[in-house]
């Protein structure tokens, strides 16, 4: 089925330009990481940043660093990996396209980074208009876009090369997959293109004095919503078809998780508003069928937990496991390929439920612009997400360097994601309390002229900063780990897991490839969710403000 058509490894010349990626992104994560250390240790209000450097400069390092860079190069790599692997080589032609692509992305990560460290762009990973960065950083960031279009653009190309070879025949689940998420980010990208490139960057050079804030902002949430499920669904990609196969269990059902990944493509995007509830401007009719649509996009997950539920129960019956929840039993806790990303699908339960939280328009009242909101997504991206990512990271480096991963690194690779479950409860676990009680997100502290501390929240911010520190071990830890398989491990031959078919499954029907039908509902589905309220964004801007309508 659909392994029929699979080789065994990813050739070399593939390998490197994926290795290219993954370097950057644990770059990345050194950097971003230690950011993140020194946050929590000045909301712990017991710490001062040395030298001047501001607590909004390094919230910016650590958001636009973690969530934008690590994510987009890791997931390019690993998608292009996937793809590589289930469809066939690169050709030449489309491995040139993806090079290029990186180094786009490369340099203008650089560009960014540099206007960010010489403080000339604290705006948050955001970049909430109205404040202002310098114009490099909005021009790196439109490079890192623009070559991850063509790290896509390669990934869409072999896919074509595969389907006209292949008419008739479903395509490998996971090209198919990777497919689906590189469409969802082209579409998502044009917002923050849009807003970037007509708004943001003409701003900052001066050519215009103003811009349409309310515009900007609902053009970055256009953006910001699917972004996150570009995040999330490598992971599932993953859940899906790496984790059965680690396991020594099959698939539960390929159409399923074809399903699952289109519901994602048509749901994703007419959500951002979800992100807004609390703005002005927009009309809370619209609000309300963005939230619709956004309870909707959560059916997918759900989804996603019951094949998982499936995959993992057929496996532990098949070895004999009885009564309820026998089968837990039965799963290779010692195997951290499967560990690690487990302790992510296990946050992700509690973190889907704060989503529904946030989604839900009285609750997000309570909760918007608290440090409840970080709390969400730390639990989301930087657990479920990120563990998962690590777990790929163990065998898929080793994989593409020749190497293998060791018991005795597979042992410190438990301990890195066991550490990452007890810092990140405290952390994420303090955070979301402490929103509960109002602690502002965002929000430097008296000393870096923000906003008074409640006596109240300080217990929290001091687990928070607790919570922060182990976190940073276990990144140290992970670094560690990643050197070691890139440079150190034994050589040798990692295997690349992918997940065979139950038996039971029917073969996925054709029209899930039926692009045509699934991109026009997608184009249907934003114009529907957007037309309006952009319109009444634009015709009803305030009036009297100098200057505020030169753009839209
Ligand atoms: Fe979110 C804010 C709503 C998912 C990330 N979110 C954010 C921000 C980020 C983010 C970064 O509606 C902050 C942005 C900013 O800076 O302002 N989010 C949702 C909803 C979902 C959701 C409804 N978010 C994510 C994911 C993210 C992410 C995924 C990153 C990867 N989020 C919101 C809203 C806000 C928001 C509002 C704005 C708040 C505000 O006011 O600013 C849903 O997609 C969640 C669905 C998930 C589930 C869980 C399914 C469970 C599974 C695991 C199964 C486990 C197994 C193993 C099988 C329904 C699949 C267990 C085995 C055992 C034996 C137990
Ligand atoms: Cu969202």
């Amino acid at each position: 089925m659909i392994n029929s058509a699979v080789k065994l490894k990813v050739d070399r010349r593939d390998g490197k330009l994926v290795m290219a990626q993954i370097y950057v992104a644990f770059i990345a994560l050194l950097i971003g990481g230690l950011a993140g250390l020194l946050q929590v240790l000045v909301r712990s209000g017991r710490f001062e940043l040395p030298a001047g450097i501001g607590y909004y400069q390094i919230l910016t390092v650590h958001g636009v660093v973690l969530g934008l860079v690590l994510t987009t190069f890791f997931i390019m790599g690993f998608m292009q990996a996937c793809v590589s692997i289930t469809a066939g080589t690169f050709t030449n032609k489309q491995r040139t396209i993806a090079w290029i692509g990186f180094w786009l992305m490369t340099i203008g990560t650089v560009m960014a980074a540099v206007m960010i460290l010489l403080n000339e762009a604290s705006v948050l990973y955001t970049f909430y208009a109205p404040l202002q960065a310098h114009f490099l950083f909005y021009l790196g960031l439109t490079l890192v876009v623009v070559g991850s279009w063509l790290g896509s653009a390669a990934i869409i190309m072999k896919y074509a090369q595969w389907r006209r070879a292949n008419p008739g025949t479903p395509s490998p689940l996971l090209t198919f997959m990777a497919l689906v998420n590189v469409l969802m980010w082209i579409v998502a990208t044009l917002g923050v293109a849009a807003t970037v490139l007509i708004q943001l960057l003409p701003w900052s050079l001066g050519l215009v004095e103003t811009v349409n804030v309310g515009v900007s902002r609902t053009l970055f949430w256009y953006f910001g919503h699917p972004l996150v499920y570009f995040w999330l669904l490598p992971a599932y990609m993953a859940w899906y078809v790496i984790i059965p196969k680690i396991i020594g269990g099959k698939i539960f059902s390929d159409s399923l998780a074809r399903m699952s990944f289109i519901l994602f493509l048509l749901f994703s995007i007419p959500v951002g508003f979800h992100h807004q509830l609390l703005e002005p401007g927009i009309d809370a009719a619209w609000k309300f069928l963005q939230v619709v649509l956004t309870f909707l996009v959560v059916i997918p997950s759900l989804m996603t937990a019951f094949s998982l539920f499936a995959t993992f129960e057929t496996f532990g019956r098949s070895k004999g496991a009885k009564g309820l929840f026998g089968w837990f039993k039965m799963l290779p806790w010692g195997d951290a390929r499967f560990a690690v990303p487990f302790i992510g699908m296990l946050s992700f339960i509690p973190a889907g439920a704060g989503g529904l939280i946030n989604a839900s328009n009285q609750m997000n009242q309570v909760v918007h612009n608290t440090i409840w909101v970080t709390g969400h997504f730390h639990l989301t991206l930087a657990t479920a997400v990120v563990l998962t990512f690590f777990g790929i990271t163990f065998w898929l480096v080793p994989h593409l360097t020749g190497r293998v991963l060791t018991k005795a690194i597979n042992k410190l690779a438990l301990i890195q994601g066991v550490l990452w479950a007890i810092g990140m409860t405290f952390m994420s676990g303090a955070m979301h309390a402490a929103g509960l009680l109002g602690a502002p997100r965002r929000s430097a502290f008296s000393e870096y002229g923000g906003a008074p501390q409640a006596a109240e929240w300080i217990p929290y911010q001091v687990a928070q900063a607790v919570g922060g520190s182990i976190l940073f071990l276990a990144i140290i830890l992970m670094l560690y780990i990643f050197v070691n398989l890139a440079f150190f491990a034994p050589k040798g031959e990692e295997e690349f897991p992918i997940g065979e078919m139950s038996t039971h499954a029917e073969p996925a029907p054709m029209v899930f490839e039926n692009w045509k039908i699934w991109m026009g509902i997608t184009v249907l589905l934003i114009l529907f969710a957007y037309t309006i309220p952009f319109i009444d964004l634009i015709q009803n801007a305030p009036p009297g403000s100098k200057g505020y309508n030169n753009l839209w």
